[in-house]
């Protein structure tokens, strides 16, 4: 990067005892971790890590003008590197500011350390400017929470903070420092969390149980989900797994690479919030739905009945026992490392397999495959519906893509609508090539793009943006252009909250009533991506004709310097075609 070429730690560094201050040991820890980057923004409270983080050239602090920026730079990072990212705010009103991107990373399980300095605990019953109690607000967004009061316990909270983000169930900790923790001295011992403890294996009996069920299941689904790929090793066994019984595969978040995606049982994603009547149809004909590393079900609109009525039996495997039976009957659950838990299924059930089951897995298997040919020829007929319109059709903008990335890309994907085209143009078929916006808050994917470009120097790296989601952290641009990060963005221009538009219009299913879709778009005054990037630093060139987009990528991508794309989409729909959620819902039947 730009400003100075940097020096890793590496993790393991132990310093032993010694005397220090608070703010020193807290340094120290940050070394022994590994943390290489401290994506923050500062203010008075956190002026003792800050004075003490100078004697640490190695760690550098990056600044965001926005905590949400820092936020989804911190979220990008880590799941490239898959290990905790580390962030400090200022005090309550930082944090706050932090919350609406962070939410995602903890629905998401992103693990991260997120840390913020604090009143001295001894003014804090005299009501001090810029108090309140974080770790009750804090409480509610991550897996843990706790406040530092004295300098003793630095390395000790610290070394818990980095282990309770990296063990499975991963996901952000909040930790805050007390004024008077920094300051005074105390013995220090120095030494990092160990991590790659947890890889538990199953009980066997719950896995003979869900074998048993497998084998003798003649209509199986799958369902995969974000956990699936903070497991090594995992996405390649789903693909084994699905093989052997023959079922199909659906992603409740397709936020990271959970099978290839050009895997021919792969069948995409599907909307739980809004659970379409053809997947209700498709869970109510199946006879057996294997959950893998996911939250089962989980809806933002109430639907009459729940989505699992009746027949189907459920069995889940996980390393989140919270998320198991947690809303419905399990048949059978394996809790364990998913990986692990996913090898001894699979060897278990093709012990336990028949020849005639085997037999009829490979008619499933025939089915699956002609299905996903059904849906790649309706995509590619929809993309030659769409070729030449204008403004571009998201259909038209994802093939471009296609053909202009480069084969080594990792794209950050914060798209909205663009990006069922963007999924069904693309294949990610790598682990860690796709980091998505996961969580349903606006505003990671700016930041989350450069965070990956940290993590993976080497790689070219690029952000595909809506263009309501990218107002929401705009200013990464000036980190962009500060810290000489060669990023690209390519912003969805579609000129509205264009999603908003067309719930309206699926909550008008059935209903005589024409929308005007208050507060949805930008249409009065357009927004101009190109000339904001030019005021924080960054070239920023708007594209109009799709034929335009492939070489003026190229062109960024070689240029070595952050740049924005302003790609002028076409935000049409039709009403009718995307309606049908299921049940006339809002009737509260
Ligand atoms: C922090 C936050 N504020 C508001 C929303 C509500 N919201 C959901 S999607 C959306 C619009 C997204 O627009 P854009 O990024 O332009 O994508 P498009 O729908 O046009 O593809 C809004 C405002 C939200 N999810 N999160
Ligand atoms: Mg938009």
């Amino acid at each position: 990067m730009k400003k100075r070429r940097l020096r890793c730690g590496g993790r393991g560094v132990r310093g032993g005892v010694a005397r220090m201050t608070g703010q020193r040991a807290l340094v120290e820890m940050l070394r022994a971790e590994g943390v290489r980057y401290v994506f923050g923004n500062p203010g008075t409270t956190e002026l003792p890590f800050l004075d003490a983080l100078q004697d640490a050239p190695e760690i550098q602090y990056v600044t965001s003008l926005f905590e949400g920026v820092a936020a989804g730079m911190a979220d990008g990072y880590a799941r490239i590197t898959q290990r905790p990212s580390f962030m400090n705010f200022h005090i309550s009103v930082g944090v706050s500011n932090s919350i609406a991107v962070m939410y995602n990373s903890w629905r998401g399980g992103t693990p991260m350390v997120i840390t913020a300095g604090q009143t001295a605990a001894s003014l804090q019953l005299h009501n001090p400017t810029l108090y309140s109690n974080m770790v009750n607000v804090m409480r509610e967004y991550t897996k843990w929470a706790g406040e530092v009061a004295t300098p003793e316990d630095v390395p000790a909270i610290v070394r818990r903070a980095f282990k309770v983000a990296a063990t499975p169930p991963t996901g952000p900790v909040f930790v805050s420092f007390a004024w008077d923790s920094m300051n005074r001295e105390a013995e220090m011992d120095i030494a990092p969390s160990v991590d790659h403890y947890f890889r538990v294996l199953p009980d066997p009996r719950a896995v003979e149980r869900a074998a048993r069920l497998l084998s003798g299941a003649q209509r199986p689904l799958m369902l995969v989900g974000d956990r699936v790929s903070q497991s090594p090793g995992a996405p390649a066994l789903v693909a084994r797994l699905a093989e052997q019984i023959g079922a199909p595969v659906f992603a409740t978040s397709f936020s990271e690479v959970h099978l290839p995606s050009s895997h021919p049982h792969y069948m995409g994603t599907f909307d739980t919030s809004w659970l379409h009547r053809n997947m209700k149809e498709r869970f109510d004909a199946a006879d057996l739905i294997l959950a893998i590393g996911t939250e089962v079900m989980v809806q933002s609109i109430p639907t009459p009945e729940p989505p699992f009525s009746g027949p189907p039996k459920l069995v889940h495997v996980d390393c989140s026992d919270w998320d198991m039976q947690r809303s419905y009957p399990v048949a059978a659950g394996v809790l364990g490392d998913i990986a692990g838990s996913l090898e001894q299924l699979s060897q278990t059930l093709s012990e336990r397999m028949t020849a005639s089951d085997t037999e009829a897995a490979r008619e499933r298997r025939r089915a699956v495959e002609e299905e996903k040919l059904r849906r790649r020829e309706s995509f590619d007929a929809l993309v030659n519906r769409r070729w030449d319109e204008s403004p571009t059709s998201p259909e038209r903008f994802a093939v471009e893509l296609r053909r202009a990335l480069p084969p080594d890309v990792l794209v950050c994907d914060d798209s909205i609508t663009v990006r069922s085209a963007l999924m069904g143009a693309l294949n990610f078929d790598e682990p860690g090539s796709l980091v998505g916006g996961r969580g349903g808050s606006l505003g990671f994917g700016m930041g989350a793009t450069l965070g990956m470009k940290l993590a993976a120097p080497d790689r070219p790296v690029v952000g595909i943006i809506g263009d309501g989601t990218a107002m929401f952290t705009i200013q990464a641009l000036w980190t962009a252009a500060n810290y000489g990060i060669p990023v690209v963005w390519v912003i969805c221009n579609n000129g509205s909250y264009k999603v908003l538009r067309e719930n309206m219009a699926r909550y008008l299913t059935g209903r005589e009533r024409e929308s005007k879709y208050i507060g949805m778009d930008f249409y009065d005054h357009p927004l101009d991506f190109a000339a904001m990037a030019k005021s924080f630093g960054v070239k920023g060139i708007r594209v109009e004709r799709p034929e335009e987009l492939g070489p003026e990528l190229k062109e960024a991508l070689e240029s070595g310097e952050p740049r924005l794309i302003d790609a002028i989409l076409n935000d049409d729909f039709d009403p009718e075609a995307i309606q049908g959620a299921w049940g006339r819902w809002w009737e509260g039947r």
